[in-house]
């Protein structure tokens, strides 16, 4: 297998967590976002929506989608998966992933149609999309929204999806980590969401992703 890779792009970092988390050994092949190597006829070859991360399976087929790649490396680990180990779990884990894309969307909304370099690009991948300023702000609504939400959630509980570790937690803490340097944006205010990040810093997994 090899997986396609860029050191600080949030979906394939949550990828990266698994492997780490599962100590899998695996090809990294790191594609330079910040270059375009993404848009590279090798690359487009690869994966033609211009993304990463991407999973060469060893028979050939390419498996696309963090959320997917992730499942299907976890899987097969059984009582240390970080997808839940009963119906109830895995449910539940999976409700708190998917329900996490609306506040990546509002930190794309805002980071994507404001900064200069993303003129033109304003959605990830290999097609053009304007940028179109008036999401900026409608983007920040969404972050604060959903956090708000978190927040609540997380008064009476160590981590976001049954009180155990998950691959909920670790996207949320590479989303949160990414809109605070990308956006400079402060989170101090939400206790409960602070109180839970100093926990998530210290889970092995974590920092070893944030050390490498
Ligand atoms: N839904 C996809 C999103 C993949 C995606 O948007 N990846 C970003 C990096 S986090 C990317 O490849 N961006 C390329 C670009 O900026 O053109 C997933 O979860 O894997």
């Amino acid at each position: 297998m090899k997986f396609y890779n860029f050191k600080t792009a949030p979906n394939p970092m949550k990828v990266r967590a698994v492997i780490i988390h599962h100590k899998i050994d695996i090809e990294i092949i790191d594609i330079n976002l910040l270059e375009q190597e993404n848009l590279t006829p090798k690359y487009l070859a690869i994966n033609p929506r211009g993304t990463v991360p991407a999973l060469l399976l060893d028979d050939g087929q390419i498996l696309l989608e963090s959320l997917a790649i992730s499942t299907f490396l976890d899987s097969g680990y059984g009582e240390k998966s970080l997808f839940g180990s009963d119906q109830q779990e895995k449910a539940f884990i999976l409700q708190k992933c998917i329900a996490l894309e609306d506040f990546y969307i509002g930190v794309q909304e805002v980071f994507r149609n404001s900064l200069e370099r993303y003129k033109n690009r304003g959605l990830p991948g290999s097609k053009a999309y304007e940028q179109i300023p008036a999401l900026i702000e409608r983007g920040n609504h969404r972050i604060d929204n959903n956090l708000e939400l978190i927040e609540n959630d997380m008064k009476n509980s160590l981590y976001l999806a049954k009180d155990k570790f998950s691959y909920a937690d670790i996207t949320l803490y590479i989303y949160l980590q990414f809109a605070k340097r990308v956006l400079k944006r402060d989170f101090s205010h939400l206790k409960s969401i602070m109180n839970w990040e100093s926990r998530l810093s210290n889970e092995p997994s974590i920092k070893k992703l944030y050390d490498s």
